[in-house]
């Protein structure tokens, strides 16, 4: 199994678990993932889901191994990320992600996607799509420009650079740093405050504050993908992400 579900007192948690690879998304993962966060949200006895990686990291993104699934990059996006990032923005349960570590490209999208990012203090977040010529997906085009702005936004998915922990709730793109020994601990105590909240209040809240934002996600993530598709296409993606697999 590449991801592993526990529920205790009502507090699901998902954890991505192919450490070796720091949890990068191949299909099959991708997949499991988008249905287990659904039958969460449908299940009337849990109130919460924590979202975490096992290992050093939360999530690298993409499987890049997987070469197939960027061969038709639109079709993968629309059809196995983007539900991803619909069923947790769309959940009537509150999700935290546990940020435990490196929180890459797609890993970056699913954390910004949750409603609580907590970070571990030597976790990171990196908009890595660039350096291997694809562009922003799972929602990163649409949450990183609302948290940070603009000019911000550009400059983060351009350079791909690592943020840390600290500059991460600086640029409210998390919500709390906290020592790593004590991420899950806090993750769960804040989980089962959400969950008090009664649920429809909750859902609708929820669902207001996203619409609030203004601009439609699911503008947004249809965009990411016909972009998606285009780069992948291009000769300079398949250069990079051979360098990468080569390294
Ligand atoms: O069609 C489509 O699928 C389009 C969708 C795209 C969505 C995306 O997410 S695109 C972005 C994909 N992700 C990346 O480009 C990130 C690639 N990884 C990295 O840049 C770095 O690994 C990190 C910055 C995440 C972490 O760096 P570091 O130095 O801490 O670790 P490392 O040494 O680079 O990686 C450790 C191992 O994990 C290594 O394997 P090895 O050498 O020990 O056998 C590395 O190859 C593997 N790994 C890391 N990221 C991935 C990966 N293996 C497969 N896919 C990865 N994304």
């Amino acid at each position: 199994m590449t991801i592993t579900i526990d529920t205790e007192a009502g507090i699901a948690r998902i954890t991505l678990s192919r450490p070796d690879r720091l949890n990068a998304l191949d299909e099959s993962t991708r997949l499991a993932l988008a249905e287990e966060i659904g039958r969460c949200d449908a299940d009337p006895t849990v109130g919460a889901l924590v979202l975490t990686g096992a290992g050093r990291a939360f999530c690298a993104g993409q499987d890049l191994s997987a070469r197939h699934e960027l061969e038709s990059a639109g079709d993968t996006v629309a059809r196995t990320y983007n539900p991803i990032v619909e069923a947790i923005t769309g959940a009537g349960i509150p999700v935290v992600a546990a940020v435990n570590g490196v929180a890459a490209g797609a890993g970056m999208g699913i954390a910004l996607a949750s409603d609580v990012v907590l970070m571990s203090e030597s976790a990171s977040m990196a908009c890595v799509f660039g350096k291997i010529g694809l562009v922003p997906d799972t929602g990163v085009s649409w949450s990183l420009v609302r948290a940070v702005g603009y000019p911000r936004a550009l400059g983060i998915a351009a350079s791909g650079r690592r943020i840390s922990a600290e500059e991460s709730v600086q640029l409210s793109l998390a919500t709390e740093v906290v020592p790593p020994e004590e991420l899950l601990v806090r993750a769960h105590h804040l989980a089962r405050e959400l969950a008090a909240i009664p649920r429809t209040a909750f859902s609708l809240t929820k669902r207001l504050l996203r619409e609030a934002v203004g601009g439609d996600l699911s503008v947004s993530l249809a965009a990411e993908a016909r972009a998606q598709a285009i780069a992948a296409e291009e000769e300079e993606h398949h250069r990079l992400l051979q360098a990468f697999l080569e390294r």
